[in-house]
């Protein structure tokens, strides 16, 4: 008898964060056939409850013997708790969906958005990576763009929403703002990095450091763009650059897109009857109307917004635009249910 019929045993780990919230409640919606679910978390939340599908589950400490008979588990509790428990999960049998940094530029690691790469999940070896948020939804924007015209380069700058630092980083900005607006002095203990030496306040700011520099100058969130991006597109030499900046946002990332494609003067007419065709993603602009994508309207949909699509002033085959999803579904949560889902349909877990 396959999983269908038997029905699957699924784990959420980090299922009281801001991501893994999501995943279960885009698991309650989804057409998996969910038979058991353990909800794994540290031992702090141990004990907690959520409700799926009306009925009240208890919440878990994430340990090695949590995943016995599990056939799915999804992680989403930060880089080191996915190198500690990842492997013990596909030990035991169960086929892991990463959304941290941990296995991304593994090898024998398939980085999957399925608009772009689906068939890279066919070579899995037990453990598939959910990309960076940021990533996901230039890459679903791009990838129709290169089937019709060829890419040349990419440029992106992000503005980016503080959810994507986990729900203590939320917390800190509306004590920031709450503050701010009382004339009060405020505190910063987390961002723009959890453990860096200095803290800057992100309420009523802009902070151009996500995740730690490296040797280059980079971010390694920007390295992240350049890298994932040449990994799913399946193209090495594709030169991208990033600067990634952190907004007062709560949720919903945005990026400005400059893009250079093989095809010149091509009909931002055509681009745009392109884009609307993708399977995700929505256009939506219309300069007239004053419609365009903002992060405000893209949190709690799962496509990826684009708008503002225009040919560069000097460069006969460059074009602008502007990319906005919510970082939380498509950047995470449902992309990775999304892979669940495929895995399911393509018979890719272990019976
Ligand atoms: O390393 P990475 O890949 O860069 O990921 C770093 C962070 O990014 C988020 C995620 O934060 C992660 O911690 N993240 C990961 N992938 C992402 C993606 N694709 C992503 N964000 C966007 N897109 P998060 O807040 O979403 O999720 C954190 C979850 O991880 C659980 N967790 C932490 N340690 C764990 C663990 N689970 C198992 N074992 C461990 N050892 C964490 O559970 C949460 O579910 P929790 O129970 O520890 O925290 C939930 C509640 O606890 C409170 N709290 C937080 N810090 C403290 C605290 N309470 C007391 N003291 C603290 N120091 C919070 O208020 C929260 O309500
Ligand atoms: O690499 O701080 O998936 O906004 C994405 C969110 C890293 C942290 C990842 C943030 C995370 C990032």
């Amino acid at each position: 008898m396959g999983l269908e019929q038997e029905g699957l045993h699924v784990a959420v780990v980090g299922a009281t964060g801001a991501v893994g919230r999501q995943m279960i409640s885009l698991l309650e919606a989804s057409t998996l056939p969910i038979k058991t679910l353990s909800l794994l978390a540290s031992a702090r939340s141990a004990g907690q409850t959520q409700t799926f599908k009306g009925k009240d589950f208890t919440i878990k400490e994430a340990t090695p013997e949590a995943f016995e008979g599990v056939h799915l588990a999804l992680f989403s509790a930060g880089g080191s708790i996915s190198k500690q428990l990842a492997p013990e999960a596909v030990k035991r049998g169960a086929v892991v969906v990463d959304n941290t940094s941990a296995y991304r530029m593994d090898p024998d690691v398939p980085l999957v958005v399925p608009e772009v790469n689906e068939h890279a999940l066919q070579e899995h070896q037990g453990i598939i990576a959910n990309p960076n948020c940021s990533t996901i939804q230039m890459v679903a924007a791009l990838e129709p763009l290169r089937q019709s015209y060829g890419l040349k380069r990419v440029i992106v700058s992000t503005y980016q929403a503080v959810s994507g630092a986990g729900l203590s980083a939320v917390e800190e900005m509306q004590h920031q703002s709450q503050a701010v607006l009382n004339g009060e002095p405020s505190e910063a203990h987390i961002l723009p990095v959890k453990g860096e030496p200095k803290h800057y306040q992100i309420a009523y700011n802009a902070v151009p450091q996500i995740d730690t520099f490296q040797d280059n100058d980079y971010t390694f969130e920007e390295m992240k763009m350049t890298n994932e991006t040449k990994k799913i597109m399946e193209n090495a030499d594709l030169p991208v650059s990033a600067t990634c900046v952190r907004l007062p946002i709560n949720t919903g990332h945005a990026e400005s897109v400059y893009v250079e494609l093989d095809q010149s003067n091509v009909d931002t007419d055509n681009i745009k009857s392109v884009l609307h065709d993708a399977a995700g993603v929505t256009v939506q602009d219309d300069p007239s109307e004053q419609r365009y994508p903002m992060p405000v309207q893209a949190v709690g949909e799962k496509d990826v917004f684009v708008g503002r699509i225009r040919q560069d002033l000097d460069m006969e085959n460059g074009y602008h635009m502007w990319v906005v999803s919510d970082n939380l579904l498509k950047g995470a949560a449902w992309n990775s249910v999304q892979i669940a889902e495929t895995l399911v349909k393509r018979q890719l877990l272990n019976n």
